[in-house]
């Protein structure tokens, strides 16, 4: 029976949020013993998954309200507090134990040939030693300007002996209107979720053949196994029910990826809709172009019993690209232990919205006020199957998904090793063969991050702080 109530809200099913803010710190060398108690203090507030469970019912009841009354369903306000801690902050409490991830240990600068990222394109702070993340959640930005500043007056930040030190801190919002849920390229993001064995979410998210073991999520529950996929790995016993997330502060160069998929749109027959559907695998709506190659199906992207329900012809890119964002993320059928390496996505967009004359130039403003994309967030128990694994041997790697064509690099995160062509195959409907250059100067540019581990509540109460 899992105790919800001692598992972070944000793992296995997600805090609910219009804005989100990560808070990174370090530990003060100084005040290590008061940084403990600080951390037990902490506790009581983070947002666990049993809260969660009821954020989402009174969304839920709201939302039945509000459509008995013909009224629109009004915004309830909460928040939500979660922790996490890196390699480095474990090693700052003087904590040996090892959890048992070779990427968490080494941490994501470390982590930039494996993903082949740029250091030089990385914001400075991120550069810097992390020790913790602090994500705090809610229903509007002032709430969790608040809820933050709370939970920094736990940690006596602003006063007298702060027992950690602010490093950075970056605000997400989910996009105005109608774009809502939708990234800053357009596409509806958030679909795709694996089921959890042993936990009922509270939304339909796929049809239950897609179920993953708890244990891919949870450390040291069923199915918490090396790559090979038979080997319990040995974990410390405080750790079982955290889960490891990636962060990653993604910029999307919203205008440049316009005018790329607006130069060429003759791959599509002049519909440039399509072409971005086939390079992301799902049309803006979030139809997936597997069940609507043509194109886009609103019907489809709304109904949470079809818009997920879909398997690619292992044998064909008539209707979805080898290399599309989706397909290369997770190839479902093109591979039979693909649901091996599954996360959960919790990302938020960050930065403001295009402005009239970056989409009159077709160019992102160098102003940084004006960066834009994707604070992307996932959890996963084993981050060198999860998300390294994804971005190292699937996204950057051309040759996957091993087919009789060589695929070519994930159209959105891919990036190509030093002196390969950036391409991919696959766009052309009618020609899979037409390769497509889609350049060196990458639409999602990587910005930094770091590996955490999210441990459970009383891990964090009674291991961690004390
Ligand atoms: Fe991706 N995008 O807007 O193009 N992603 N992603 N992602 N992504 C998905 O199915 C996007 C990133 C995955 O189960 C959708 O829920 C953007 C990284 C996985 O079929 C869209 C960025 C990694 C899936 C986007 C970005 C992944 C997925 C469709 C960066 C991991 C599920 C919505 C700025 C290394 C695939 C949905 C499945 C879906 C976009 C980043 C992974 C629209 C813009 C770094 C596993």
């Amino acid at each position: 029976q899992l105790d919800l109530a001692n598992i972070q809200g944000d793992i296995l099913e997600g805090l609910p949020k219009k804005n989100q803010t990560f808070f990174f710190f370090r530990i003060n060398p100084n005040k290590v013993p008061d940084f403990r108690v600080h951390l037990a203090q902490l506790a009581p507030l983070i947002a666990t998954a049993a809260d969660v469970k009821n954020d989402r019912e009174r969304i839920r009841l709201e939302k039945e309200r509000a459509a008995a009354c013909k009224t629109t369903a009004s915004i309830l306000e909460m928040s939500g507090v979660n922790f996490a801690i890196s390699q480095k902050g474990l090693t700052a409490l003087g904590n040996t134990d090892h959890l048992g991830d070779a990427a968490f240990k080494k941490g994501m600068l470390n982590d930039a040939p494996t993903l082949l990222d740029d250091p030089n394109q990385f914001v400075d702070a991120l550069k810097q030693d992390i020790h913790g993340a602090i994500t705090v959640t809610g229903s509007s930005a002032g709430v969790v300007a608040s809820t933050l500043a709370n939970v920094l007056k736990v940690f006596n930040v602003g006063g007298e002996g702060a027992s950690i030190d602010p490093v950075y801190q970056v605000d997400g919002q989910t996009r105005p209107g109608a774009e809502g849920d939708h990234e800053h390229f357009g596409f509806q993001d958030g679909i795709s979720q694996p089921v959890i064995a042993g936990f009922s979410p509270s939304t339909i998210t796929e049809p239950v053949s897609e179920v993953i073991p708890l244990g891919r999520v949870l450390v040291g529950e069923d199915g918490d196994l090396d790559s090979t996929g038979t080997t319990v790995i040995q974990r410390p016993t405080w750790a079982k029910d955290g889960s490891f997330l990636a962060f990653r502060q993604l910029k999307q160069r919203v205008p440049e990826f316009d005018q790329f998929l607006e130069a060429n749109k003759a791959l599509t027959d002049g519909n440039k809709e399509q072409l971005g559907a086939r390079l992301v695998g799902r049309w803006k709506s979030g139809a997936p172009v597997d069940v609507a190659p043509l194109q886009d199906d609103f019907a489809l992207a709304k109904d949470p019993n079809r818009n997920n329900d879909f398997r690619y012809d292992p044998g064909s890119q008539l209707r979805c690209p080898f290399a599309a964002h989706t397909r290369k993320t997770y190839p479902r059928n093109d591979l039979s232990n693909s649901k091996a390496h599954r996360i959960l996505r919790r990302g938020i967009a960050y930065g403001p919205e295009v402005t009239d004359s970056e989409a009159a130039n077709y160019q992102s403003s160098t102003d940084p006020a004006l960066e834009r994309g994707l604070l992307f967030a996932c959890y996963q128990s084993n981050l060198v199957n999860g998300f390294q694994f994804i971005q190292h041997s699937w996204a950057n790697n051309a040759d996957f998904p091993p087919k009789t064509i060589t695929s070519g690099f994930d159209t959105i995160v891919g990036v190509s090793p030093a002196g390969v062509p950036r391409t991919m195959v696959g766009a052309d409907p009618d020609d899979a063969a037409t390769s497509l250059d889609l350049t060196t100067d990458l639409f999602v540019v990587p910005r930094g991050g770091d590996y955490f581990f999210a441990p459970s509540v009383s891990a964090i109460r009674d291991t961690l702080g004390q």
